[in-house]
């Protein structure tokens, strides 16, 4: 990632439809992929704002793609929500500004590919959920996401990363990087190893049922996590979910199982102190009956029969990923201190083993909805 340079910005800044002096700009140090600013205009005496952001094309390696979804994504969202009468809708969906040449981006001549979008004012974001209406408001927002796109006009959207919750891929590559174990880390996380060697059974268990075609492929967000949820910070409830790189063709259990890691648990993703980690009941009732409340419309039987299954796969596979880069030399996810991604691992295998005892009545509950 290249540092923050201001001339940088500037230039960039001004390849996009702002009206306004840029004044100033602050590097947003959230998220482990793409490089994104805040960036201040001034328009007649007034302050605006801009999100700036470079996408990371070492992980979306078709950005042209990538664009193409969200601008056909994020359209149809401001559609639905005019049609329905909302107000204040540029705080509901994102909205892209174009490039002076028309497009969704702009491509730098050494090849950078950023876009612009409006700032979301008065809302903010969480990275753990503080309250049981939090996990409400981000079931609710999510399975509303999923529900406007139902009739999102073809063509098929772009596979912006291939296999992306792919759990058999995922261990696959866990597997030809324990191999290589080029950086001879594979010794200072045997535990962990065995860990999911013993969990491996589990990676196949949607993939079988959509290749039956008992759970059908939809669009889906795909990175559901609590963070990615703009909370009103007036009255706390969902205005927004950003983030939306991976929106492709997926499972609606993927996104609901993201949530199920990232709000149930009152601990952030990479917490030390394992015995802090905890699937909470109370937590998991309110996320899937605020998803519920849009996603019982059109999910079928056997996506509601792997509801509670979804929190555990989809934690142990980001946890597989976590190991994964660990191995592979944090390649990947940005890492803040030595062995991050290894802990991160750990804190989702623990949530995974909370999980486990407690999927019968989760799912119990999900039935009774
Ligand atoms: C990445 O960078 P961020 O927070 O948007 C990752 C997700 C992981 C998450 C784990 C494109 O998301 O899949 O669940 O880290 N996004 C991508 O924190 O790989
Ligand atoms: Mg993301």
């Amino acid at each position: 990632m290249s540092g923050y340079d201001p001339s940088r910005l500037l230039t960039i800044s001004r390849q996009f439809h702002i009206y306004g002096e840029l004044s100033h700009a602050e590097p947003c140090k959230v998220g482990h992929i793409n490089e994104t600013y805040t960036a201040t205009y001034e328009q007649g005496g007034t302050n605006v704002r801009y999100i700036h952001q470079r996408i990371n094309h070492e992980v979306f390696k078709d950005p042209v793609g990538l664009m193409d979804n969200l601008q056909r994504v994020t359209t149809h969202q401001h559609r639905k929500n005019a049609e329905r009468g909302a107000r204040d809708t540029t705080r509901r969906a994102l909205t892209l500004i174009p490039a002076r040449d028309g497009k969704s981006y702009y491509k730098t001549p050494d090849g950078e590919y950023w876009r612009t979008f409006v700032f979301i004012e008065n809302v903010r974001t969480f990275e753990a959920v503080e309250s049981a209406e939090q996990a409400y408001e981000a079931g609710k927002a999510f399975g509303e996401f999923q529900h406007q796109l139902v009739d999102l006009p073809g063509p098929r959207l772009h596979d912006t990363i291939p296999h992306f919750h792919n759990t058999r891929k995922r261990f696959e590559a866990f597997t030809t990087a324990l191999a290589e174990d080029r950086l001879n880390r594979a010794a200072t996380a045997r535990k962990e190893i065995a860990w999911v060697m013993a969990h491996e059974k589990l990676c196949d268990v949607i993939l079988k049922a959509m290749a039956a075609k008992k759970i059908p492929e939809r669009i889906t967000h795909n990175d559901t996590k609590f963070n990615n949820v703009m909370l009103d910070t007036e009255n706390g409830r969902a205005m927004c979910v950003v983030d939306l790189d991976t929106v492709m063709p997926g499972c609606a259990l993927y996104d609901f199982g993201d949530q199920v890691r990232t709000t149930t648990s009152p601990t952030l993703e990479d917490e030390l102190d394992l015995t802090k980690v905890e699937m909470r009941m109370p937590m998991f009732k309110a996320l899937c009956r605020g998803y519920l409340e849009s996603a019982a419309q059109f999910l079928n039987k056997a996506e509601r029969a792997h509801i509670a299954f979804s929190g555990k796969l989809i934690t142990l596979t980001i946890g597989l990923r976590f190991l994964t880069d660990y191995l592979n030399g944090d390649t990947y996810f940005r890492i803040h201190r030595p062995h991050h991604n290894l802990d991160r691992s750990r804190t989702q295998f623990r949530l995974v083993e909370s999980i486990e005892r407690q999927e019968a009545a989760m799912q119990k509950f999900a039935d009774s909805l």
